[in-house]
């Protein structure tokens, strides 16, 4: 009982921690740091199943309390409580319409600085080891238009997500930030099933593919004609870009033991070729390509290459990095 007075100190305390953690978020980590004008838009008004037909029979339950979201973490200007579908539209008839011609033109140098920086000598390197950027361009050249593109977890993720280029909607499957290394073999797989008719290309790590490999034997017995562009940093890539950074380049689990990729192949029956030289991409892609049915393009790309830019841990998103 004597302790009411400390409890209401510490929780004055908590209140002013919590005070200041939130205003570090709208400053700093929000990634909100240049925006003139955010919109948050909340689903809260939806049923449970999100259905978008019975918005009016739940727009007549909400919830006033939800007031008490407002400006949990960002404030806001302005703030509108009602139905998404219904108000979105509400409020865009009222708005003037805006070029924003120089906000636009002020990106310019800033593509410029990351293309000159990053972007160049990663899908153009002039010399050195293979790189990832490389390969993966080489296959989005290369491949038909309508190709679905389908991706492991890691360097390889972001390198293939990054560089190809897309022509026709729809045609990425990835596990995204949830990141579940071995996801690329068996949905891979699921691709060529879901969509017969066009080029499944699977890029993966040398650590994700051994994560799901017997989905080699599904391969196999189904003849699901996945084509699988494996590249081999002989590094779990991702964490070690992490240890470089973080932990001053003291690599601890990170290094491969890779097995013989061609071997493990042939024991499928699955053509394979391996590319160490970038001399030979071109056609050991076409190769891939042209063959019927499943095929494993083995690359051995640069072993500590790192993908760039990055924002790290808690900075804001202006102030991105474009080296190690
Ligand atoms: C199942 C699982 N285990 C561990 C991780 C953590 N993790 C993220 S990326 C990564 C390394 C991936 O290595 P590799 O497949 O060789 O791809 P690279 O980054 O070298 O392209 C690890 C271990 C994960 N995302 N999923
Ligand atoms: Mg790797």
């Amino acid at each position: 009982m004597g302790g009411g007075g400390k409890d209401m100190a510490n929780l004055e305390e908590l209140q002013k921690k919590i005070a200041s953690v939130r205003k570090a978020i709208q400053s700093e980590s929000s990634g909100l740091s240049d925006s003139k004008t955010v919109y948050e838009l909340r689903k809260s008004f939806l049923d449970k199943a999100g259905r978008v037909g019975q918005l009016m029979k739940y727009m007549k339950e909400v919830d006033p309390s939800q007031r008490a979201e407002f400006g949990k973490n960002v404030k806001p200007d302005v703030t509108v409580l009602g139905d998404c579908r219904l108000t979105l539209k509400l409020i865009t008839e009222r708005m003037a319409k805006a070029s924003h011609k120089e906000w636009i033109e002020s990106f310019k140098p800033l593509d410029k600085e990351e293309y000159d920086k990053v972007i160049d000598s990663a899908i153009h390197p002039a010399d050195g080891p293979l790189k990832m950027g490389e390969v993966v361009t080489a296959v989005s050249d290369a491949a038909p238009q309508d190709a679905v593109l389908v991706n492991d977890v890691g360097l390889n993720q972001m390198f293939s997500s990054r560089y190809f280029r897309y022509r026709t909607p729809r045609s990425i499957v990835t596990s995204g930030g949830l990141g579940t290394m071995g996801f690329c073999m068996p949905a891979a797989i699921g691709a060529t099933f879901g969509a017969p008719e066009r080029t499944v290309l699977a890029f993966m790590g040398d650590g994700g593919f051994q994560m799901n490999i017997q989905e080699l034997g599904t391969i196999m017995q189904t003849q699901a004609p996945v084509k699988m562009i494996l590249m081999n940093n002989t590094y779990l890539g991702n964490v070690r870009q992490w240890q470089q950074m973080m932990f001053n380049s003291r690599y601890s689990c990170t290094h491969m033991m890779n097995p013989d990729y061609s071997k493990i192949a042939a024991a499928y029956g699955i053509p394979y070729r391996l590319v160490t030289d970038r001399k030979d991409l071109k056609s050991a892609v076409d190769e891939m390509l042209k063959t019927k049915g499943a095929f494993l393009l083995e690359t051995a790309v640069m072993d500590e290459e790192n993908v760039m830019p990055m924002i790290k841990p808690g900075s804001p998103v202006d102030k991105m990095i474009f080296e190690i």
